[in-house]
């Protein structure tokens, strides 16, 4: 059975990869596993018909006959322990998959609320340094353990596709840059030809509208 996935009908990075169905489409990919894609608008994720899906009216969601998910941590979880190719040793895949979006997420997503929604707030200047170095923080941690490998835990897995996601978000900031081996493990994350087809299909939604 074709999966369906929601995705923004117009992406406010238009299409540049940040938009969490990227991720969705990225592990896809990579399980060769062919996808349709249900476009929705701000409006029509709060409507009542999304929300029964998205009790938090947000995309991306997973549709395979009567299975609804949300939440892209579970939806890549589903997709590698459905199809082998994306790793075997389950287990520290899966503690990667949880560091990515519990660990590293949630600083860069402050990062994020701080340079974008409380830009225009007298103390945003003097708060913006605190919220980088918790960010530094982490990546100095994630930094240190990648060292010269080439993915978190030998052969490429969910938890790298989801971490190489998460960081994906920093690049504006330009605090990626400052760590070497992590800029280069986003960009082997990119290169990988699964990521590009993912990227292409969510970038010609946006280029479209
Ligand atoms: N924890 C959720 C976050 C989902 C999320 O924040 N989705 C964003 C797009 S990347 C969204 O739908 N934003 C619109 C909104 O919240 O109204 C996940 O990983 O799936």
């Amino acid at each position: 059975m074709i999966p369906t996935i929601t995705a923004f009908e117009r992406s406010p990075d238009g299409g540049k990869g940040l938009a969490r169905d990227t991720r969705v489409r990225w592990a896809l990919e990579e399980v060769g596993q062919p996808y349709e894609v249900r476009l929705v608008s701000f409006a029509g994720m709060k409507a009542p018909g999304h929300m029964a899906i998205h009790p938090f009216g947000q995309i991306p969601t997973y549709e395979e006959g009567s299975l609804c998910l949300f939440e892209t941590g579970s939806i890549v979880f589903h997709l590698a322990e459905r199809h082998a190719g994306l790793r075997d040793a389950r287990a520290r895949a899966i503690t990667w998959m949880f560091a990515a979006l519990n660990t590293v997420e949630p600083p860069i997503l402050e990062l994020t609320t701080a340079r974008i929604f409380e830009a225009d707030r007298s103390w945003s200047e003097e708060r913006l340094p605190l919220v980088k170095d918790r960010v530094r923080a982490r990546l100095d941690q994630l930094s240190a353990y990648l060292g010269a490998a080439e993915w978190l835990d030998g052969a490429f897995s969910a938890g790298d596709l989801l971490m190489v996601s998460v960081l994906l978000r920093l690049r504006m900031s330009g605090i990626l840059d400052e760590y070497q081996n992590l800029a280069a493990y986003v960009a082997r994350g990119e290169a990988r030809p699964a990521y590009a087809r993912a990227f292409a299909a969510q970038f010609a939604v946006n280029a479209a509208s």
